[in-house]
């Protein structure tokens, strides 16, 4: 009997595990209609997104590094977020005065090489599917945008403000895209990430978090103006079917089993 009740126990919770894999995914869309301006989702004007927090921050490496600079003063610190209305949201690093028409680039009129990018972070691991543009320059030439899955790791290493954006994204994944044109002052970019973090870097084109075929460097820039992530879920509250192996049916399952194999035992008992 203490067989048959161990082999049910072991039943529910294979089955349980079964249930908990397989996980939904739920999209969602963030478009700035409330913004919270911090590292910490948590901290500040939280902003709520269907059950996750959101908030921004901007970052760029123009200031210069104790020892090892390249002269491009490589070393990435805070830096302001400014929104531009019915456009999105651009980074105004210390080398841009306050009221330039804000973009997030890699062009500089004095000559410097430094990257403008927003981190998102979120309460909760996501994925990162689409970043949407207010607007972008593609008169000026090819139109990318890099982005990265940050760790904690990295995470530290860019609020630390002692780090290169090589230092950064060390262990992090990266890629850089194409912006893809829409509509009027619309570009869209759509990322093929398939794992889930809680920050995510997303700036302009830097070859170091990956290459894009025929990209062009040092003329990029744009607004952001909205992103689409999705969140895995356990259970989809759109799914009315009943699940098979639903771990309350299972338990009555196994109660009913262990109730049978009690009832045989005694009846064996009795006939010997
Ligand atoms: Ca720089
Ligand atoms: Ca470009």
């Amino acid at each position: 009997m203490f067989r048959i009740l161990l082999s049910c126990l072991l039943l529910c919770a294979g089955s349980a595990w079964a249930t908990d894999s397989s996980l939904a995914e739920h999209s969602y869309s963030y478009d700035f209609d409330e913004v919270n301006v911090n590292v910490d989702p948590t901290i500040g004007n939280v902003v709520n997104v269907n059950g996750v927090s959101v908030s921004i921050s901007g970052w760029a490496d123009s200031a210069q590094l104790v020892h090892g600079d390249s002269g491009q003063f490589d070393r990435v610190i805070s830096a302001n977020l400014q929104e531009v209305p019915g456009y999105g949201w651009a980074v105004r690093n210390s080398y841009e005065d306050e009221n330039w028409h804000q973009t997030v680039d890699n062009t500089s009129s004095k000559g410097w090489q430094d990257y403008d990018f927003i981190l998102f972070s979120f309460s909760s691991a996501v994925t990162l599917t689409n970043i949407d543009f207010g607007w972008a320059p593609t008169q000026e030439g090819s139109q990318e945008v890099s982005v990265a899955a940050l760790g904690t790791s990295g995470l530290n290493a860019l609020t630390g403000q002692q780090s290169t954006w090589s230092n950064i994204i060390a262990d992090a994944l990266s890629s850089s895209y194409s912006l893809t044109h829409i509509g009027n002052n619309q570009h869209t970019t759509e990322l093929n990430f398939t794992e889930t973090a809680r920050y995510w870097l997303v700036g302009a084109y830097n070859t170091v978090f990956g290459s894009v075929t025929g990209g062009s460097t040092f003329n990029d820039r744009y607004k952001i103006s909205g992103i689409n992530f999705t969140k895995p879920s356990v259970l989809d509250p759109d799914d009315n079917s009943t699940p098979v192996n639903a771990p309350g049916t299972l338990a009555i399952m196994c109660l009913s089993l262990f109730i049978f194999a009690l009832k045989r035992k005694k009846v064996s008992r009795l006939t010997v």
